[in-house]
């Protein structure tokens, strides 16, 4: 089998096996990746992260199903950073359940970290390049948690929703995990509840101490078990999506590249010398991959080829 081409052709069986070897850091998968890194790049990447049981998997089935109807093909990474060696256990229940209501051309998936979080991030950023060449539209990353080591996860996402539910205290920890800075849309989930209105005053109240008004960015109450208003939920999605934030994505996508090219190059380089990479180095390099003129991986070659050569 010709993985490259089956992944290009959308075979969920070639995007699973791609990501079984990328987990297991086998040496074909930095192949692979080579192949369709060109092809990737054009799907809208959505991170939502959130406490544990603030909805976050009842509401990527409801955000799914409002795609599905635009006939957009979906992919689901759910990453779990908590879970060093589960390989997935809790995540692998967590994941049923949305299997049920997902059809089968949802292509899902779940991720923990084995071995260090860096190696996580990773990971899920190379997922979602398989994700991506695969042909699907919108890729959803679910996270679990509101600590440093999940923000670092979601980062990898074009566009990040923050859930948050009544009166459950999160808004603190939020506030000091710095994720205030990266959310682009607060869902404020469980507004069933009859808490809801005044933790929408608090965090509004918060938001407006911490950011400027022009940065302050949506608040979307739904109620994901019932699917009430995702459907704005969506609409919000699609507007910073497209356009109007253009220059932000385009931003995050190099930061992105960035954080990929200094992650293999390191991760090649440590094997042999020992010392880091400058930034400011590599910016050139980030130009050109953005541009899809080549691809982090052979740009890490050359890279290592000039330091053996110097
Ligand atoms: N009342 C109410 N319950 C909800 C709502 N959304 C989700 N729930 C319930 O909250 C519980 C947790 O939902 P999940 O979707 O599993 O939450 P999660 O954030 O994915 O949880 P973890 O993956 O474990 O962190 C389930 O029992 C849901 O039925 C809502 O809008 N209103
Ligand atoms: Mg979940």
């Amino acid at each position: 089998m010709n993985i490259v081409k089956e992944i290009l052709k959308g075979s969920p069986k070639a995007m699973a096996r791609a990501i079984s070897l990328i987990e297991d850091r086998d040496s074909r998968a930095q192949e692979i990746l080579k192949g369709i890194f060109p092809y990737s790049g054009k799907s809208i990447v959505i991170g939502i992260t959130g406490a544990p049981g603030s909805g976050k998997s009842t509401l990527v089935n409801e955000i799914v199903n409002v795609f599905k109807e635009k006939q957009k093909k979906i992919g689901i990474i759910a990453v779990d950073p908590t879970s060093p060696f589960s390989g997935g256990a809790i995540l692998g229940d967590r994941i049923r359940m949305m299997r049920h209501s997902a059809d089968k051309d949802v292509f899902i998936r779940s991720m923990a970290t084995r071995g260090h979080l860096g190696g996580l991030s990773k990971a899920s950023s190379e997922a979602i390049t398989v994700l991506e060449a695969g042909g699907k539209d919108v890729i959803l990353v679910e996270t679990v948690g509101v600590g440093q080591d999940e923000v670092e996860v979601v980062k990898l996402a074009d566009l990040i929703l923050v859930i948050l539910t009544p009166g459950a205290g999160d808004d603190i920890q939020i506030f000091k995990a710095g994720i205030m800075e990266i959310a682009d849309i607060f869902v404020l989930n469980k507004a069933d509840s009859p808490e809801t209105e005044r933790t929408e005053q608090h965090l509004k109240a918060m938001l407006d101490l911490g950011l400027n008004k022009e940065e302050i960015p949506p608040i979307v109450k739904t109620v994901a078990t019932t699917g009430e208003n995702v459907d704005s939920l969506v609409k919000h999605i699609e507007n910073i999506s497209s356009g109007q934030k253009e220059k932000m994505k385009t931003a995050r996508k190099k930061r992105l590249i960035l954080w990929m090219l200094k992650d293999i190059i390191s991760e090649k380089i440590y094997q042999l010398f020992d010392f880091g990479i400058k930034e400011a180095e590599l910016e050139d390099y980030v130009d050109q991959i953005f541009r899809r003129e080549t691809d982090p991986y052979t740009i890490a070659d050359d890279f290592i080829q000039k330091l053996k050569d110097s």
